[in-house]
């Protein structure tokens, strides 16, 4: 096991621990004081989308014990929490009228945060929709961007003065093509059209998200967050090397190309532009201004091989197999060396910003035995991404800070609640929460930081 203390003296003062959640995965109330439903609250009510048909009605029912789960989070002894806003909170019906009360909650939110010490690191849409907007087209329709701008504006102009960074998307590739092409993620469509249209649409949101907030709070540091892919090749043939490359433009480049070099990659491009909706004069652009920082969620990496069939839609891949025989409960590979590979190839790629991972964690599913969650694996993934990160730090990457994901098990997606990430154990009957290990060896870690604060050994 590797010790929090010799962890910590690999790691700068400065490197932010934190812990993180989203909005729909936690909060629960979803009719209190205004809100309206989103894309995933239809979503997960439709028949054998969602595991037992699970919802988010009630979740964490974090929305009710805020206080309480601040406490949590100050405890636990990390500088930053990462949270997200719920649009449909915010401006219920995704355009019209604002909803006072649900700002309200977020506004409750970074004065408590503020109150204890703890940096506020908020995301903007980490993928509840406000359902309303599907009459449109949802992130297929233009509309949808400019909607998102006037929502970013209006909760950067309530709670903006409080926080300490602002992201305007999480994960647009979930959004984007598991939502869209794979019908795994609300709204639930298998249609490249589509996807394509999601894509530049929600791209350019987050060019426009971007200049809504600067136009705020000019000073407030501004990134987007991504789920980037540690691609690697099933072999060394030629035919998996070139299908690697497809692989990286497809999930990455897609996101990265536009946000930071204002152009969709060459390849990607020929097989799909024609498909692609307009892109106006001026729309990459928009969305290609510089940032303050960006956020790498990774869990682990893709590997994939050619796909043989003839006709296969781009970028034509499968599934090659794991390298490493670790997996998590939800099936994914560990395989720690993806992330150092991943950042180094990022940034030989890209002109790329300070860098916060912003997720990173794993799933197992012990509960509770005599008051103690012993998940020792999830403290050992984290600790052996953390040593990696440390010695990208040692290479000279701009890695500032790390979040555990998650603070507490909560609504994994189409997995419902049969699959826990949190570092704290969540008993949903009772809504009691109980620190794991791996949560005790986080605070040990995290409360070494920021290093004017370390004891002696
Ligand atoms: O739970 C999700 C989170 O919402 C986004 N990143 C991945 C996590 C685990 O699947």
């Amino acid at each position: 096991m590797i010790e929090a203390r010799k962890l910590a003296e690999r790691l700068p003062g400065d490197f932010v621990f934190g812990v993180a959640t989203a909005s729909f995965q936690i909060e629960g109330a979803s009719k209190a004081d205004g809100r309206k439903p989103s894309i995933w609250d239809s979503f997960s009510n439709m028949p054998g989308r969602v595991f037992g048909r699970h919802n988010g009605d009630v979740a964490c029912d974090h929305y009710n014990r805020l206080e309480q789960d601040l406490d949590l989070i100050k405890s636990l002894g990390v500088e930053a929490y990462r949270f997200s806003v719920a649009w449909p909170r915010i401006i219920p019906e995704g355009t019209g009228p604002v909803n006072e009360r649900g700002i309200d909650f977020y506004d409750r939110l970074v004065d408590g945060l503020k109150a204890r010490g703890i940096k506020a690191f908020a995301t903007l849409y980490h993928w509840d929709l406000p359902l309303a907007l599907m009459g449109d087209g949802g992130w297929t329709a233009r509309t949808t961007a400019y909607a998102y701008q006037r929502y970013a504006k209006t909760v950067i102009a309530r709670i903006g003065d409080r926080l300490d960074a602002v992201a305007t998307f999480n994960e647009p590739w979930c959004s984007v093509w598991l939502g869209h092409l794979y019908g795994v993620h609300a709204p639930g469509e298998r249609n490249m059209d589509a996807a394509l249209a999601a894509l530049h649409f929600t791209n350019l949101a987050h060019g426009l998200g971007v200049e809504a907030i600067r136009s705020e709070r000019a000073d407030l540091p501004v990134g987007i967050v991504i789920n980037a892919h540690s691609i690697y090749p099933g072999s060394t043939t030629a035919e998996d090397k070139a299908a690697a490359e497809r692989a990286f433009d497809f999930h990455n480049g897609v996101f990265f190309d536009p946000v930071f070099k204002g152009e969709y990659p060459e390849g990607f491009l020929a097989e799909l532009g024609s498909r692609m909706p307009q892109i106006e004069d001026g729309d990459m652009a928009t969305i290609a201004q510089p940032l303050d920082w960006w956020g790498l969620n990774y869990y682990t990496p893709m590997r994939v091989s050619s796909d043989p069939t003839p006709d296969a839609e781009y970028p034509a891949t499968t599934n090659a197999k794991p390298v490493s025989s670790a997996k998590t409960d939800i099936g994914w590979e560990v395989y720690a060396p993806a992330l150092g590979a991943l950042v180094e190839t990022l940034n030989a790629r890209y002109a790329l910003p300070e860098c916060y991972i912003t997720e990173n964690g794993a799933c197992y599913n012990m509960g509770v035995e005599n008051g103690i969650v012993d998940d020792q694996p999830r403290l050992d993934y984290i600790a052996d991404h953390l040593s990696v990160t440390a010695d990208l730090i040692a290479k000279g990457y701009p890695m500032r800070g790390y979040f555990a994901w998650s603070l507490m098990d909560n609504f994994e997606w189409a997995e419902g609640y049969r699959m826990r990430f949190g570092i704290v154990h969540v008993d949903y009957e009772t809504q009691v929460r109980t620190i794991k290990k791996s949560g005790h060896w986080y605070k040990e870690l995290a409360e070494q930081f920021p290093k004017g604060n370390h004891k002696a050994a």
